[in-house]
């Protein structure tokens, strides 16, 4: 695969080179009105992008490119943002994890329940708690959180969608000011192929081995900080493989878009290890295996951290 960098795509404007989807106007005024719903009553509103972006090779899509992410960082933030008295919109890829549900992951539904027959024509479902741990006490977080309206699920699957939504939400939040927060844990592509260089159809074997061409993604955290939230604590994450380049490719992030923070993680170390990267500081935060024991999961500590910089950054505004 060939990747070619070329300057004047990342510049270009959204419309141009991705076909927003068709519900987008519908999106931007149901976030608009949670945000500004919940910042009423005083909450503080943060947008979570969670899973990996799909990138298609081609217009009636066989194939496609996708980036890792299980969205386990996502969801289970979600959760811990939820907690901390946040109302959530969690930006995901269709199918990803999901905040609460992911904690039963790889457990058959059918499995857990039993039916059985009370009487003739009344049947009844049984539901075995062994085997979904702790189900009353999730299904009740799970229901509070239902009942006050506190998560607002949108969804993406390829970049196209991700990247308008993304613009969407910026734009719906920005009358929210500082006590928006975005926390950027999606995994999206630095690649695409625009739509009028892309086959209509199913790139065919027969014509032998494939080589592709493709354009570097714009980088939408530079408008996104500069001029859709400008107000708003921006929290962007890096992820590497190479553990060498991780503090100097987070420091470089944070100087181009002069956001608040970078969460850096390795792909291998990512569920025990990140480092906090700011203006004027560097905070590893990292799981003791005691902890990962008792079931403690590193974004407990990743979201009380930055929601307490968040409490800062506002009182800062005022
Ligand atoms: C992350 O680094 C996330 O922490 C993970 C979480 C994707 C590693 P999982 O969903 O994994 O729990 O399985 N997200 C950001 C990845 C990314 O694409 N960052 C870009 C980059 O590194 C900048 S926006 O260049």
């Amino acid at each position: 695969m060939m990747a070619s960098c070329d300057p004047a795509a990342a510049t270009g404007s959204l419309s141009e080179e991705f076909a927003a989807p068709a519900h987008v106007e519908e999106v931007r005024s149901a976030m608009a009105a949670f945000a500004e719903q919940h910042a009423a009553l005083g909450r503080m509103v943060v947008l979570i992008t969670s899973g990996g972006t799909k990138v298609p090779l081609e217009s009636r899509t066989v194939r496609f490119l996708d980036n890792f992410s299980s969205g386990r960082r996502g969801a289970s933030s979600a959760e811990y943002f939820l907690a901390h008295g946040y109302a959530v919109i969690f930006l995901h890829r269709h199918r990803s994890l999901y905040p609460y549900t992911r904690l039963y992951t790889g457990i058959n539904l059918l499995d857990c329940l039993t039916l059985d027959t009370v009487q003739v024509g009344t049947k009844i479902v049984t539901v075995d708690q062994t085997k979904l741990p702790n189900i009353t006490e999730v299904l009740n977080r799970f229901q509070a959180v239902k009942s006050a309206g506190l998560l607002l699920p949108v969804e993406f699957s390829t970049l196209s969608e991700y990247l308008h939504l993304l613009k969407a939400a910026a734009q719906a939040l920005s009358s929210i000011g500082s006590k928006a927060m975005f926390y950027l844990a999606a995994a999206v592509s630095d690649f695409y192929i625009p739509a009028s260089e892309m086959p209509e159809h199913k790139i065919q074997s027969s014509n032998g081995p494939l080589q592709i061409s493709m354009k570097m993604v714009p980088k939408i955290l530079k408008p996104l900080v500069k001029d859709w939230a400008p107000k708003a604590f921006v929290i962007s994450f890096k992820l590497e493989t190479d553990p060498s380049i991780l503090l100097e490719r987070a420091r470089f992030a944070l100087n181009t878009y002069k956001h608040q923070a970078v969460v850096a993680n390795v792909l291998d170390t990512r569920h025990g290890y990140v480092v906090i990267v700011t203006k004027d500081s560097q905070e590893e935060l990292v799981l003791a295996d005691e902890e990962a024991q008792k079931d403690v999961e590193i974004e407990e500590k990743i979201v009380k951290n930055l929601s307490h910089a968040h409490t800062q950054f506002i009182n800062q505004k005022c």
